[in-house]
């Protein structure tokens, strides 16, 4: 993206939309660098819910009365509206869920207990999030399937894909790959991962949790036959995400949970299904967490998806840089072409002191094992620090933390 785009956004302008940013934390001006744990929500989002819940609740597909009609046209545009940002085919090839791990719990309790059987492989990354991670060794221990990983390189936390031909010929079935690393800032290239799985059949689902609000997302242009990922690390609401499936892949796809709205006919003892994506939504679904979605991705891409990945990763790159400055600090993540956040290390402090040090200077950091714990365990540390950025932070906002980190630190060496 060229920067006479960025520089046509007025981004310091853009959290004028977001109330929760301007507040002091412990006597401290908000920084908000927990993004990739979950994103602040603009007015425009919140203000969707409000006007649903004060105009058009009713429960949806029920009733034949004005408000649950209108209800209905809130839910299904939203539908429409995902389909459209990460340019599905069609609206049906959209399953609303809780978030990006149900939408991955449904594609395990669906496809693979239904397809794989003992000396099947599941092929995962070693980058993966848990949710990534146990609902594939829950259908390995369920169906005698085998698991393997592509590795990491080591602190870069790209791929080895030099034998990734090689590894998807031994009987893999399913391949299930994060398009950013949450704790590497790695920016996986899926397109070419799963066309090379597409060429021997193997199932393809990708972990966009980290990605979707962030970069544009295109999943024609991936070829995936499913992608996830969760309202709320994108300015939506929490309690909904999303699994996009491929059409063919749906209408073979058995029910994941029973209950309303799933059905076609139900007798005594027997039922038939809805067609996808309704077969896959029993019971009432999260309404105003659809409305507040679609206002999420209409207020992200009247900004531009192309020009918020760009300002992220400029904020990480400036943040890795000034890191650079405290001696024997560990950085993790590539040397190039870094998502919007940073990993790291002190070499006298552990990160959930610091974190906890920052917090009271009013920096919102994460600290821990970021749900990457066999990762975390390869590279040899307990936990680290990650600051991860969104479109409404700023430089000065990275030039406060380093100067606040550096006190901290500082406090450690003594
Ligand atoms: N990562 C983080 O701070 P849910 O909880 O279902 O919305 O998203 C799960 C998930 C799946 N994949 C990736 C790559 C993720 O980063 C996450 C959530 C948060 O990094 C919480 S651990």
């Amino acid at each position: 993206m060229g920067s006479s785009v960025r520089t046509t956004i007025d981004w310091q302008k853009l959290r004028e939309d977001f109330p929760i940013l301007n507040q002091e934390i412990n006597g401290h001006p908000l920084i908000y660098f927990d993004n990739g744990a979950t994103a602040q929500k603009p007015r425009q989002v919140l203000q969707a819910i409000q006007r649903y819940y004060e105009h058009d609740n009713a429960n949806v597909h029920r009733g034949i009365h004005e408000l649950s009609n209108r209800a209905t046209g809130v839910y299904e545009s939203a539908r429409e509206r995902v389909a459209k940002f990460i340019n599905a085919r069609a609206a049906q090839e959209i399953i609303f869920t809780r978030g990006t791990t149900e939408s991955i719990n449904l594609v395990a309790a669906t496809w693979a207990l239904d397809h794989l059987k003992p000396g099947d492989t599941i092929l995962l990354t070693e980058l993966e999030h848990h949710s990534n991670l146990v609902p594939w060794q829950m259908v390995a221990q369920r169906t005698g399937a085998k698991l393997d990983y592509i590795p990491v390189t080591g602190d870069e936390g790209t791929l080895d894909l030099s034998r990734l031909d090689e590894q998807l010929a031994r009987g893999v079935k399913l391949l299930s790959v994060t398009h950013i690393s949450n704790s590497m800032a790695v920016v996986n290239p899926i397109a070419d991962i799963c066309a090379r799985a597409r060429k021997l059949g193997i199932v393809t689902v990708i972990d966009a949790a980290q990605s979707a609000g962030h970069l544009p997302l295109d999943v024609q242009a991936i070829d995936c036959d499913f992608l996830a990922f969760s309202s709320h690390k994108i300015c939506g609401p929490t309690g909904i995400g999303v699994l996009y499936g491929r059409r063919e892949m749906l209408e073979n796809l058995s029910p994941y949970q029973g209950g309303g709205e799933m059905i076609s006919k139900v007798e005594y003892f027997k039922t038939t299904y809805n067609v996808p994506p309704h077969r896959f939504e029993a019971g009432t679904p999260h309404i105003e967490g659809a409305a507040g979605l679609h206002a999420a991705l209409d207020y992200l891409d009247a900004i531009g998806r192309d020009a918020i990945f760009a300002h992220d990763q400029e904020l990480a790159e400036y943040c890795a840089e000034r890191l650079r400055e405290f001696p024997g600090i560990r950085i993790f993540g590539p040397k190039a072409g870094r998502a919007g956040l940073v990993s790291f290390v002190l070499p006298n402090a552990h990160a959930l002191d610091v974190a906890t040090m920052v917090d009271q200077r009013g920096v919102a950091l994460r600290a821990g094992h970021h749900c990457n714990q066999p990762l975390m365990a390869k590279l040899g540390v307990p936990a680290t620090l990650r600051a991860s950025f969104y479109f409404y932070n700023t430089k000065n906002e990275v030039d406060r933390f380093i100067e606040i980190l550096k006190k901290v630190n500082k406090l450690f060496a003594n």
